[in-house]
């Protein structure tokens, strides 16, 4: 609905063509090709010149006509899996460091939610802020320390039950599971929620209440 009417505007030329954001791949078509809606949340298409393959299409803010994954202008990085997150950008304010963890900042958010509502608010704080992703040991104990409560973390097994991926599309590598988990319990446990007293994992029903931190990548 969105597209087709950012689309139609664009045709009959009522806005300037600025940014238009995907969020799944059949949003993104051009002169009949079928491109990708990469986690930048702007359309690529198909591009041998670019080492990637793909290259983000006229209307993508500041990724206009760059090749996906080309870090050659320092404002664009790779982490977690090969997956894009740009770099560069700064952080908002509320973000701070944490002990231990020199490279990205972060921000509690107090309020209990859903895990999809603390993705998608995490989401808003900027193109390069995500639902946190522990990475490792230290990584997960400084996050709790921030939270001092049990947190959704930005990890799912909704696409395909068992396989767990970061919010980021890359499978995940660090799953300190509590005992017995993941159980898949009550109907169906598809989001991960990292339990502040033991630093452990439980997979838990996406609409149960949680609160949640946020990482960026300055
Ligand atoms: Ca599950
Ligand atoms: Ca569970």
């Amino acid at each position: 609905m969105r597209a087709a009417l950012i689309t139609a505007m664009l045709a009959s030329g009522c806005i300037k063509a600025a940014a238009f954001e995907c969020t799944s791949d059949p949003q993104c078509t051009r002169a009949g090709m079928q491109g990708s809606c990469e986690q930048v949340g702007f359309c690529s298409f198909p591009d041998a010149t670019c080492a990637s393959g793909r290259r983000f299409g006229d209307v993508s803010g500041s990724y206009t006509q760059q090749c996906v994954g080309d870090a050659s202008d320092g404002t664009h990085g790779f982490i977690d899996g090969g997956l894009e997150v740009p770099e560069g950008l700064g952080c908002p304010f509320g973000y701070a460091s944490l002990s231990g963890l020199p490279d990205h900042v972060y921000r509690r958010i107090g309020t209990t939610s859903s895990w999809q509502s603390q993705a998608s608010a995490c989401q808003a704080d900027g193109p390069n802020v995500y639902l946190a992703v522990p990475d490792n040991a230290t990584e997960l104990a400084g996050i709790l320390a921030l939270a001092s409560s049990n947190i959704w973390v930005g990890l799912d097994d909704l696409a395909t039950e068992n396989s767990f991926l970061t919010v980021l599309g890359s499978a995940a590598t660090f799953l300190p599971w509590a005992a017995g988990q993941p159980d898949d319990s009550n109907g169906g446990s598809d989001c991960v929620m990292a339990l502040s007293e033991s630093a452990s994992y439980d997979d838990k029903r996406c609409n149960n209440g949680a609160i949640a931190v946020c990482e960026c990548v300055p």
